[in-house]
Parts: C-alpha cells; structure tokens; sequence
C-alpha cells in the first residue's frame, strides 16, 4: 500500500542516507542517535456515532489503536505518517520547533503526502508540555483529523492522574458546504449571525475601523454538536479517578472554530501552562480557551466518592461539552447538553494576568511588523492587512538572531486566534499595556484589540503565521515568515 516515502529533512537531501547522516550534526547535544523507535501514526478514515446517527470522520492513531503520541522531552521526535485517508493530507506539530520542512503545511513546509504513502520526521524536542497535531491540508481539520501530542518533562509528578481532553466541534455538513454558505452569505448554516452587524459591514470591501465598530459576530457555524475526547454529553467519557488524588487536566481546544469556557464545577483548578508552556499558577474555577490554544489544570480531588464534570460551554451560547471524573463509586447522573447559563465572549481578562515561568530575555525589539486583522464578513474574505494570502504574497522578512514583535491590531468584529508556526512567543503587551504576559503559541485577538508578541528569531525558514479559525485560515487570513 505504500508505495513510496516522501522525506522532509531537508530540501536538499536526495536520499534517506544523506537525509540521515545530517541528522546527528544538526540535533545538537541533547540528541539520542536517530536510531530511535520510530512511532507509525496511521491517518484513517473512523465511523462515529453522534447524536445517534453515523459520520465518517478521520483519526489519527498509531498501530495498537492509541490516539495521537505521548513521549518526554529531550527524547527526538521519531515518526513515520502513513495516509491512510484516500486523499492527500499533512500533519502539523502544533506548538513544536521543528526544522521547517517538517512543519506540515503543505504549499509552505512541503508538499502534502499523496493517498496511500508516508513521511518521516526526525527531529529533537526541546520542551515538554501539551500540544497537539492536526491536519493543514483543506478542510481536513474540520474532520476530526487532530490528535493530542503530550510531551512529559520534569513538571509532571508521579503521583498525579493525567487526563487529557479534547474539544472539538462537529457537523454533518460537508465542510466544504459550510464554506460554500459562509462565502455566499447564507444564513442556512450560520447561527444566529447579527444582522446588524453584517449590514453594517456591507460593501465595506475595505473593512477597516467601521468593522470594529459592529457589533462582535462570535459563531458564524451552526454546528450539530460539541465533543469532548469525541463524545458528546449524552454519553460522556467517564474517566476513574482516586478520591483525595491529584489530577492534572490537559485541555486541549481542537476545534475548527468554536471558543470555550472550562467550567470545573465546585472545583478549584490550578492553571499550571498554557499552550505547553508554564506560568505563575492562576487558580480559579472558569478558564477560557480559544481555538488551537491548550491549558494544564491542576486538581485536588477531595476525599470521598463523588462525581465531578470537567465541562466546556460553548461561547456566547449554552451549548455544553465535557467529561466526568469519577471518584469512588458514586451514581454518574446525566448532564444535560445545554448549561444553565450562556458563556460570556472570551475576553483577555486572564491572559493579562498570566505571568511566565521563564519569560523571553528582556532585549529590545530588533523589527515589529504590524498585521491588521483585516476582513469582509459579507462575502466572508479574510485577509492580513487586507491581503487575503495566495502563493505569491511575500513572506516577512525576519533576521536570524533578532527579537521579533508582532503587533495585531484587529480590525474585524470577530475574535481571531493568532497561531506562529516554529516558534513560542511572549505576550508581551494588550491595548498599549506592557507586561511580562504568558509564553505559548496561539493569542486570542478580541475585536477592536491590539496585542503585541515577541519571539527570537532562533528557528530559520519559511513559517506559516495565520488565524486558527479554520474558515478564516481558508478564505486567506494567514501570511508567512521567512529568514535563513
Ligand atoms: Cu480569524
């Protein structure tokens, strides 16, 4: 079935041997010799069941049935990807440093791997944390072809339960219909659109400050259901736990373009990383998490038998997801789909409190680029400063070795999460405000709102740099970066 291997180590490697004998040379110190098990991650095709009717979606799962990849950092990122899928796909690392032509963006890292064959990644990591891999390719994404990518580092403590949850949004509806209706303006498979909002925008081709000006347009898909660890709240994952323990929740929001609150009940969490990365803990009982974005939450189980609801409510709406965690052996009773109350907009109210644990060296910046937020809600165009990407818009230009700031200023009435490929950033400044904010991967860019973020130029190559909600990322709110 496969019939040959596609090898992304290097642009200029003509052979698996040539490929392999670079590798030591570029691994550095903390290298294990490539002679590493190699894990097979098998892109496929899975029936699944929601709401009582048959999908297909896809999975990302390695030959045992286990879902996605769980290793330790220090360790070489080790993986051959089989498509499975009957179509071509390419997996990104999200959150990872790879070398940039292991990077899964197809059209940028590299070409996607045809239906039936495989590639091979190599490379060190570097940090541990929670992470995950995705689809770049079309549409996949929208498919459920996402899974977790955990990376055990010293943080985690032996005496603590790890359980991971992933957040997904589902419909029915082809997704290339979806975009077809949002392109067209159709109401159909859009929730609850403002249409003052969308009046407001009409002919604004331009967008511009009349856009920020309209009111914030949070859920542009009408989707049929929410999963959690791809299960819905009718039959939740219930997950055993030990009355009095320690848990540690790994969150993670892979859906194409919904936002959540975490509600953790009568627990009290503590917010240990965001997007991998650590920060100065944050306790509290609600979190926000916007697409793509990952947040480690730290539980203290109290004693005794009890169930407690790990739930996601959807923003601006009441729509629910979750798990169970299932002390002792407590009755597990039904949870409704639907919360008692709406989840607010996602707003930047915590990412302004959030402090890293090992902030970016303080250096001033060598070069900013300002990326507008920029878009046409009515024919559903979303561009950066008004260039809806295609192949031959330039890349940024970058320096190897400089410390970079990217100021988003977002102009569009809908929140954007912001994703860098190949480099963590810093949040380093909200609406004008200096401050030592989180290091991680993805922010969150609330309407009207100016977020800058700082990263050292440390990774050369081409990176992608792009909205994570999936329609925008498709009708071009997305640019590169470029420096050798
Ligand atoms: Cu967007």
């Amino acid at each position: 079935m496969l019939s040959r291997r596609a090898f992304f180590f290097s642009a200029v490697a003509t052979s698996a041997a040539t490929t392999l004998a670079r590798l030591p040379a570029e691994a550095g110190a903390n290298a294990e010799t490539s002679n590493a098990p190699q894990t097979i991650l098998r892109l496929e095709r899975r029936a699944l069941e929601v709401n009582g009717k048959p999908a297909s979606v896809f999975a990302i799962s390695q030959p045992d049935g286990a879902t996605g990849l769980v290793t330790r950092s220090g360790a070489r990122f080790r993986v051959r990807v089989e498509n499975g899928i009957g179509e071509p796909s390419l997996i990104h690392w999200h959150g990872l440093t790879p070398p940039w032509q292991q990077d899964g963006v197809p059209g940028v890292s590299g070409p996607p791997i045809p239906a039936g064959e495989s590639a091979d990644y190599d490379f060190p990591l570097r940090f541990g944390g929670t992470f995950w891999m995705h689809s770049h390719q079309g549409l996949q994404e929208q498919l459920l072809i996402a899974a977790p990518l955990i990376i055990h580092d010293q943080r985690d403590r032996p005496d603590e339960q790890e359980v991971v949850l992933m957040l997904a949004d589902f419909t029915f509806t082809p997704p290339e219909e979806v975009f077809a209706a949002l392109r067209k303006g159709s109401k159909m498979p859009m929730a609850g659109a403002p249409s003052n909002g969308s009046a407001g925008m009409e002919g604004s081709k331009s967008a511009g400050m009349t856009m920020a000006a309209a009111k914030p347009d949070l859920n542009d898909v009408k989707y049929d259901a929410f999963l959690a660890n791809r299960r819905t709240l009718g039959d939740p994952e219930v997950v055993k736990i030990e009355p009095g323990g320690c848990v540690l929740l790994r969150i993670i929001n892979s859906s194409s373009m919904s936002a959540f609150h975490i509600d953790l009940g009568e627990l009290d969490g503590e917010l240990i990383a965001v997007d991998g990365f650590e920060i100065a803990p944050v306790t509290g009982k609600r979190f926000p998490i916007a697409v793509a974005q990952r947040l480690d939450i730290r539980l203290a189980i109290p004693s005794g038998a009890a169930t407690y609801p790990v739930l996601a409510v959807l923003e601006g709406e009441n729509k629910q997801t979750g798990i169970v965690l299932h002390a002792g052996n407590a009755a597990i009773a039904r949870i409704p789909d639907t919360a008692a109350l709406a989840s607010p907009a996602l707003t930047l109210d915590l990412e302004r409190r959030l402090r890293a644990a090992a902030p970016l060296e303080p250096r001033k910046a060598d070069r900013r680029h300002t990326l507008n937020l920029t878009g046409n809600m009515a024919s559903y165009v979303w561009s950066l400063n008004n260039v809806a990407w295609t192949k031959e818009t330039p890349p940024l230009p970058v320096a190897q070795g400089e410390r970079v700031e990217l100021l988003f200023v977002n102009q569009t009435p809908m929140p954007h999460p912001m994703h860098l490929h190949g480099h963590e950033f810093q949040v380093v400044e909200i609406n004008d405000q200096r401050f030592s904010g989180a290091v991680r991967d993805t922010v969150l860019v609330p309407p009207g709102h100016r977020v800058v973020v700082a990263f050292d130029a440390n990774n050369p190559g081409l990176w992608a740099l792009h909205c994570h909600l999936l329609y925008h990322l498709e009708a071009g709110m997305f640019t590169t970066l470029r420096y050798v």
